[in-house]
């Protein structure tokens, strides 16, 4: 937890808060307290204002039409694609490929990277942690080509099994796919120790930066991961719209994922011939408006400083944890000294959903479940979770009425 100083006093959360319409309403009665950010977070006005400017003057079919509203929505497009490139700091726009999300990112590298180099024996590593999404396309591929999926364990409290992550890796090791960030137990991943361990061994890396994007400053050259992916809907961006981030020289060597328009340079009924990157892995008419937003949703970051964001999440998930583990019963699971703003915990005698429905009736708004890492789950021994994910428009306030609402949870249901 990087602690920053001048975080506490000066970072301007009721301002911020202003920026957020959705924000200020009543649920149940109470102001509502948003603490879902995990599973999607919510829009400031400089996005709705962007896709609302996009759909009211601009919009037209990027790529295509000579006229002028086309020109238009093509150089917002591209433009969205560029501020996502400096985001990352990645060394060109070819490097960035717009996708529905992490999921369809996962999925275009299992099956345009890993499916054509896979032969049987072959492994794939991934590890305890993952999300279904970094799971189940690595299964696919592996029943298409006989290879198989190895899992590196985690400890108790949540940090991955770094000598089993070492021993893993052997010449039959064709790609590590891992979280920077677990969903479910807010560890953050050594993930530059991995990557420059995975490629000593000739190990290509993707990261699912799915949880990492919204929280840390990222440079993915500095990283030097094989791949990248995230999603809009957790950076404040619309839902609908993902980045793969990937090498040039991979990418280039990749087949397309989908065929369709604008993704082939010619076609004839005998052959076809494929686009440039990034447009050979973007088949069909894109989320337009999405990506716009998505650059919208970069701007508003920059604004306010990524290590600022960073430095106040971390100041929250200090004032939870702490609060927390005050509560009679109460465990969170996931203890890992590096951690992101994301605090999973259970209560004796009573069930996950059950505390949520609560809290719900209280204004405050936590996902329940097994949070789409039922792997995990199990492996905590759990039948669910309950979890509190903070973003940059949650105060301590907010904290206090979900500590407040967990007693009363308790009160009601234990
Ligand atoms: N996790 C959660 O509540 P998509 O759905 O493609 O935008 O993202 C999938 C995904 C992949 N990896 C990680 C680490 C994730 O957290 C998610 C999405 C949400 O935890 C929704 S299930």
């Amino acid at each position: 937890m990087n602690f920053h100083p001048m975080a506490e006093t000066s970072f301007p959360v009721q301002q911020i808060r202003r920026d957020f319409p959705i924000l200020d309403q009543m649920i149940n009665g109470y102001p509502l307290a948003y603490l879902d950010n995990a599973a999607s977070s919510q829009k400031p006005l400089a996005v709705i204002s962007a896709i609302d400017h996009c759909y009211r003057h601009d919009y037209a079919n990027v790529h295509r039409g000579i006229h002028a509203l086309s020109e238009r929505s093509t150089a917002a497009f591209e433009a969205a694609r560029h501020k996502v490139q400096t985001f990352i700091n990645a060394a060109s726009e070819k490097e960035i490929i717009f996708v529905r999300g992490t999921t369809e990112a996962i999925n275009l590298v299992a099956q345009s990277y890993a499916r054509p180099l896979l032969q049987p024996g072959d492994e794939i590593i991934i590890t305890a942690m993952e999300h279904h999404s970094n799971i189940v396309p690595w299964q696919l591929v592996c029943e298409q080509t006989g290879a198989k999926l190895k899992v590196v364990a985690i400890n108790e409290v949540g940090e991955l099994d770094m000598e089993q992550m070492i021993s893993c890796l052997n010449d039959r090791s064709r790609l590590l796919a891992l979280t920077h960030i677990s969903n479910v137990l807010g560890t953050i991943n050594p993930i530059v120790d991995i990557i420059t361990l995975a490629h000593k061994h000739g190990i290509a890396v993707l990261v699912d930066g799915a949880q990492a994007v919204p929280h840390l400053t990222l440079d993915v050259q500095a990283l030097d991961c094989d791949f990248y992916a995230f999603s809009g809907h957790k950076m404040y961006g619309p839902s609908g719209i993902g980045i793969l981030y990937g090498k040039r020289e991979l990418l280039e060597d990749m087949p397309p994922y989908h065929g369709g328009g604008q993704m082939i340079q010619t076609v004839s009924f005998e052959k076809s011939t494929y686009a440039e990157l990034p447009h050979k892995f973007e088949a069909g008419t894109p989320h337009i408006a999405g990506a716009i937003g998505l650059g919208a949703a970069i701007d508003y970051l920059n604004e306010i400083g990524m290590q600022f964001i960073a430095a106040h999440e971390d100041r929250l998930l200090d004032y939870a944890s702490e609060a927390l583990a005050e509560i009679k019963g109460l465990r969170i699971t996931g203890q890992a000294k590096a951690k992101s703003s994301i605090v999973s915990f259970v209560i004796d005698g009573i069930h996950p959903h059950d505390i949520a429905t609560v809290l719900d009736q209280l204004g405050i708004a936590v996902r329940a479940g097994h949070h789409c890492a039922m792997p995990l789950i199990k492996y905590l021994g759990v039948i669910a979770t309950t979890r509190a994910s903070f973003a940059l428009y949650n105060t301590t306030d907010e904290i206090d009425r979900l500590v407040q609402g967990l007693e009363k949870a308790k009160a009601l249901l234990a």
